[in-house]
C-alpha cells in the first residue's frame, strides 16, 4: 500500500456511499434498505462509543446497580439492546425485531411499520466485556410480505431468504462487515470523521486455512466425528503440518479472523448441549450468509446452515464454518 498517498486520500468510500451505490443497481428500489442500514450503522457507532467508554463510565456494572449519583447503571448489553431497538423502530422500516436480549419478538407499532424484520444480537460475547476482549453486534435482515398482517410464523424463515447480514466488531478498531447479497465488504470506523470507511473491499475467504477454532474444553462431551476431526487438525495423517488453534470465545472475533485468514470455526453439539450453543437466527444465519457470500461454507453437521428452518426465535444449532 502507498502510505503517503493513503494519508492524503480525499475520495473515501464511506459505508453510506457504498450502500447508495448498491441501491442504484436496483432502479426499482425506494431506498428503504439504505435507510434501515443507516440506522443500524448509527446503532453500531453508539455502541462503539459506549464500549470505548465502558471502563470510564462504569458501564460494566451489573444491570440494576446504581452509580454514585444514585442513577441506575445499565449493563452494556442491556444498553446496546435499547440503542438498537430505538434505532430500528425509529427507522420506520421495520415491522418485527428479534433480539437475543428479548424473550419475545417485538412487533413494531403499526404506525411506524416498514417491510423488514431484523434479527440481532446487540452485544455478542458479553462475558468478554470486563477484560476488554473484542465483542460485537450481529444482524440479519429479512423482507416481510405484508407488514400489516405479519405473524411470528413469517419471521421463522430459512437463512437463505435473508437479504442482508453483517456484524460490527468492537475491538482495537471498530470494523463493520456487511453483505447485501452481492459479496462482502469491510468498513473501519474513522473516529475523527465519525464515518465507516471501506478498508476491506470484496472480502474472499482463503480456500484453505491453517487455523482451527473451537472450545476444546468441551472435548469430553463431543461426538466421535467431531473428536476425530479435531484430532486430525492436531495430528494430520496426510503429511501436512498441524493446524494452529485460536479461540477467543467471542463469535464475531473468531469469525472475523476466519473470514480474513481462512480456516474453520466450529461450535459443535455435545452431550451437554445437543443443539450446540449458538443461536440460529442472530448468530448462525448472519455469519453463514457472510461466509457463503465470501466464498466459504457453513454447515450444521447435518446440512447447509442457511437451509435450516427455525421453529423458535431463540433456537440453537451446531455450526461448522470457514474455508471451502
Ligand atoms: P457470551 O455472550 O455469553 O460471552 O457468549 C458468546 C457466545 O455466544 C459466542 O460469541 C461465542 O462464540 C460462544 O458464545 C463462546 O462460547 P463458550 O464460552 O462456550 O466457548
Amino acid at each position: 500500500m502507498d502510505h503517503a498517498a493513503d494519508t492524503f486520500r480525499t475520495d473515501l468510500m464511506t459505508i453510506t456511499r457504498h450502500v447508495l451505490n448498491e441501491q442504484s443497481r436496483h432502479p426499482e428500489s425506494r431506498g428503504d434498505l439504505t435507510i434501515l442500514l443507516s440506522h443500524i450503522v448509527l446503532g453500531c457507532k453508539f455502541v462503539a462509543s459506549a464500549v470505548n467508554k465502558a471502563g470510564l463510565a462504569k458501564l460494566t456494572g451489573l444491570a440494576g446497580e446504581t452509580n454514585v449519583q444514585g442513577e441506575e447503571q445499565k449493563k452494556l448489553d442491556v444498553l446496546s439492546n435499547e440503542v438498537f431497538v430505538n434505532a430500528l423502530v425509529s427507522s420506520g422500516r421495520t415491522c418485527v425485531l428479534v433480539s437475543e436480549e428479548d424473550e419475545k419478538a417485538t412487533f413494531v407499532d403499526p404506525k411506524l411499520r416498514g417491510k423488514y424484520c431484523v434479527c440481532f444480537d446487540p452485544l455478542d460475547g458479553s462475558s468478554n466485556i470486563d477484560c476488554g476482549v473484542s465483542i460485537g453486534t450481529i444482524f440479519g435482515i429479512y423482507m416481510i410480505k405484508n407488514q400489516d398482517t405479519v405473524t411470528l410464523e413469517e419471521v421463522l424463515q430459512p437463512g437463505k431468504d435473508m437479504i442482508a447480514a453483517g456484524y460490527c466488531m468492537y475491538g482495537s478498531s471498530c470494523t463493520l462487515v456487511l453483505s447485501t447479497g452481492n459479496g462482502v465488504n469491510g468498513f473501519t470506523l474513522d473516529p475523527s470523521l465519525g464515518e465507516f470507511i471501506m478498508t476491506h473491499p470484496d472480502i474472499k475467504i482463503p480456500p484453505k486455512g491453517k487455523i482451527y477454532s473451537v472450545n476444546e474444553g468441551n472435548a469430553k462431551n463431543w461426538d466421535t466425528p467431531t473428536a476425530k476431526y479435531v484430532e486430525k487438525c492436531k495430528y494430520p495423517t496426510d503429511g501436512s503440518s498441524p493446524k494452529s488453534l485460536r479461540y477467543i470465545g467471542s463469535m464475531v472475533a473468531d469469525v472475523h479472523r476466519t473470514l480474513l485468514y481462512g480456516g474453520i470455526f466450529l461450535y459443535p453439539a455435545d452431550k451437554k448441549s445437543p443443539s450446540g450453543k449458538l443461536r440460529v437466527m442472530y448468530e448462525v444465519f448472519p455469519m453463514s450468509f457472510l461466509m457463503e457470500e465470501a466464498g466459504g461454507q457453513s454447515f450444521t453437521g447435518k446440512g447447509r446452515s442457511l437451509d435450516l428452518i427455525p421453529t423458535d426465535i431463540h433456537e440453537r444449532s451446531p455450526i461448522f464454518l470457514g474455508s471451502s
